[in-house]
């Protein structure tokens, strides 16, 4: 596929960052990102040093994770107020989020959601995702333009995804984009075998991108730079930047992902180029 300003998908890396999550709190974390000043802050330093796409979970006013739709529409829009990020909303919130508010969340507009393709369990938890669920989120998705990244924590999941694919067809705009999360304790591992197994099983002209959780997260992003991957970096994935040292700011690790995709030869894709990419709308 050609991109504006004459690159190819293959020449430029997609950088997502997921700054906050669900599963860190702030007392534990400060740096964290939880207010929506703290968010937007994070999107332009992150969008300056290289991220064109934001995984965005949001916290309420303790600091919780939330998925309050007026607290989402307000963020949508900050985030579009001061970046041209894409702003991707996070559909799987945390564990204790029912369904019908994980749904909800796609009425506050947001350029992608997340979709995760099936149950997993996520440490002490599990991270339920029923069928009939992924259908609705599917096809909600594709009633609302709205471009899903579909989540993949184990192998089977791109088993689901092409069932889904051939039962209610592609997504809105036509293009399937993937993000293997390696490492959740349950899912599957962040291996280079675990890896080439879920490359192989894409679906036909699918991009994908990659995020290691915790000890992880280098590994697997060399490995998806190396194999024609693009990258999702954040502190709701990792907080440790190297052995005993804990991440200072979401920056930090969007700084180290850019500079290994030019590294690569691969430079960081702008939030325009990401668009073409993703075939998200203007
Ligand atoms: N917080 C996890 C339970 C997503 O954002 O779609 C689910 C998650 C996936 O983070
Ligand atoms: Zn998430």
């Amino acid at each position: 596929m050609r991109l504006n300003q004459g690159m190819t998908t293959t020449d430029g890396t997609l950088i997502t960052v997921a700054p906050t999550g669900a599963e860190s709190s702030k007392a534990e974390v400060p740096a964290l990102p939880v207010t929506l000043e703290e968010l937007v802050a994070t999107a332009v330093e992150c969008e300056s040093l290289g991220a064109s796409v934001i995984h965005v979970h949001i916290r309420d006013a303790a600091a919780a994770p939330t998925l309050d739709l007026g607290l989402l529409r307000d963020t949508v829009a900050a985030v579009r107020a001061s970046t041209n990020l894409i702003v991707q909303l996070s559909t799987g919130g945390s564990v204790h989020d029912p369904e019908s508010s994980r749904l909800a969340v796609l009425e506050a507009a947001p350029d992608m959601a997340s979709c995760t393709m099936g149950t997993v369990n996520f440490g002490e938890d599990v991270f339920l995702n029923r069928w009939e669920f992924i259908v609705d989120l599917h096809t909600r998705m594709q009633d609302r333009e709205i471009v899903p990244e579909y989540e993949i924590f184990d192998l089977g999941h791109l088993w689901a995804l092409e069932r889904l694919l051939g039962k209610y067809g592609l997504p809105y705009g036509g293009h399937v984009h993937v993000d293997f999360v390696m490492g959740v304790p349950g899912g599957m591992p962040g291996t280079l075998e675990a890896f080439a197994a879920c490359k192989a099983a894409l679906p036909p002209d699918a991009t994908f991108s990659a995020t290691g959780i915790g000890r992880y997260s280098l590994p697997v992003m060399l490995t998806s730079l190396g194999a024609g991957g693009h990258l999702r970096v954040g502190m709701e994935d990792t907080l440790t930047y190297a052995k005993r040292q804990p991440v200072e700011s979401n920056g930090q690790l969007v700084a180290r992902a850019a500079a290994f995709a030019r590294l690569a030869q691969r430079p960081p894709l702008n939030p325009a180029q990401a668009r073409d990419l993703l075939s998200i709308k203007g």
